[in-house]
């Protein structure tokens, strides 16, 4: 097979990670032009994996197309979720659209915030 069918085997995913901070869609047209997605998170080993950067990151999850309909960037309906207490709030009525890490130190810890807000960001290219 090709070399990612083979990589694949043993390394289902790539991930990059940012050094810098960018908006929710200048992040995820980073990942784009890399041949990668914002990461999108499908167990509790990737999600105790993100936890340890210890930063705010973008992750692949938005509501922005319908208001309280979690997706992820590839289209697929969010079953498995680690939202931070009292999270996604929509926080004082603010346009809360883009999921991003913020409670890094709790096992749930995700945060709906402003898509405008500057992040770092890890993209992850699927190889299977
Ligand atoms: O207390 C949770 C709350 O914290 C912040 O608002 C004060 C977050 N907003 C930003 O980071 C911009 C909210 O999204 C979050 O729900
Ligand atoms: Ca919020």
């Amino acid at each position: 097979g090709s070399f990612k069918e083979k990589l694949a085997t043993f390394c289902p995913s790539v991930y990059y990670i940012s050094s810098t901070m960018k908006t929710w869609k200048e992040s995820r047209r980073d990942c784009l032009e890399r041949g990668a997605d914002l990461v999108i998170i499908n167990s509790k080993e990737e999600q105790e994996l993100l936890r340890l950067f210890q930063n705010r990151i973008w992750i692949g999850l938005t509501d922005a197309d319908i208001e309280g309909e979690w997706k992820w960037v590839d289209g697929t309906q969010l079953i498995t979720s680690y939202w931070g207490f009292g999270e996604p709030n929509s926080f004082e009525g603010k346009d809360e659209d883009c999921g991003e890490i913020q409670f890094f130190k709790q096992e749930n810890n995700w945060n709906d915030a402003p898509c405008n807000l500057k992040n770092y960001w890890i993209c992850e290219e699927k190889l299977q």
